[in-house]
């Protein structure tokens, strides 16, 4: 579905966009632990899971179709750099809430993706509005590297957040911490507090 207007992360309106202890770069780095797995997107599901109601997945065309945003944002990875001015086109978190009916005692979006990678967001975090499960970045399809087909985007948290290859969502009572979490960062990681490593 076409996007809307341009959604600004607030981080990216602060006069000082460098979080302590970052260093800005122009490139784009790759980082995750692992293979680069080749997904093909018409065999690519997204399950959506746990509390709910009904769980629901979706193949790659009903995801396509579902209503689409634009969020400018910064990138912060834990290991010290930024990259700035990002545009990531995709489908806000928040559009779920339309695919399944939350159950009252879900507090934790546990994100799933490839090879059993996971990663842990309180109900809050993962719902803000700048959150999105992106297929563009900066105007182009998402290179396999970088998370092709979808990839989470947690703007205002540490980019391990972000998981690549996201194959689900599911939602739980009790938090759970994921990959990057379980190996020695931070359970919320929030740059601005550099909330790097527990
Ligand atoms: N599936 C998956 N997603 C992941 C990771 C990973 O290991 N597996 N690493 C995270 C980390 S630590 C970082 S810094 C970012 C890097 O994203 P990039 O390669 O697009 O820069 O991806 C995050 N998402
Ligand atoms: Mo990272």
């Amino acid at each position: 579905m076409e996007s809307k207007d341009l959604i600004r992360s607030p981080d990216t309106r602060r006069t000082k966009r460098l979080p302590p202890g970052q260093e800005l770069v122009e490139g784009f780095p790759v980082l995750h632990y692992g293979g680069v797995p080749g997904i093909i997107p018409e065999k690519w599901h997204l399950r959506i899971f746990g509390l709910v109601e009904k769980e629901r997945t979706l193949g790659f065309s009903e995801f396509l179709v579902l209503p689409r945003s634009k969020i400018l944002s910064d990138v912060h990875c834990v290991t010290g750099w930024s990259r700035l001015d990002n545009i990531w086109e995709g489908v806000q978190t928040s559009v779920l809430k339309s695919l399944v009916k939350l159950l009252p005692d879900a507090g934790f979006a546990i994100v799933h993706a490839s090879a059993g990678f996971t990663t842990n967001l309180t109900l809050d975090d993962f719902f803000q509005e700048d959150v999105l499960f992106a297929v563009k970045h900066n105007g182009q399809p998402l290179a396999p590297e970088h998370g092709f087909p979808v990839r989470l985007v947690v703007p205002r948290l540490y980019f391990w957040k972000s998981a690549k290859w996201v194959t689900g969502v599911e939602f739980t009572a009790e938090d759970r911490p994921g990959f990057w979490e379980t190996h020695g960062y931070h359970n919320r990681g929030d740059p601005w507090r550099e909330e790097r490593y527990s």
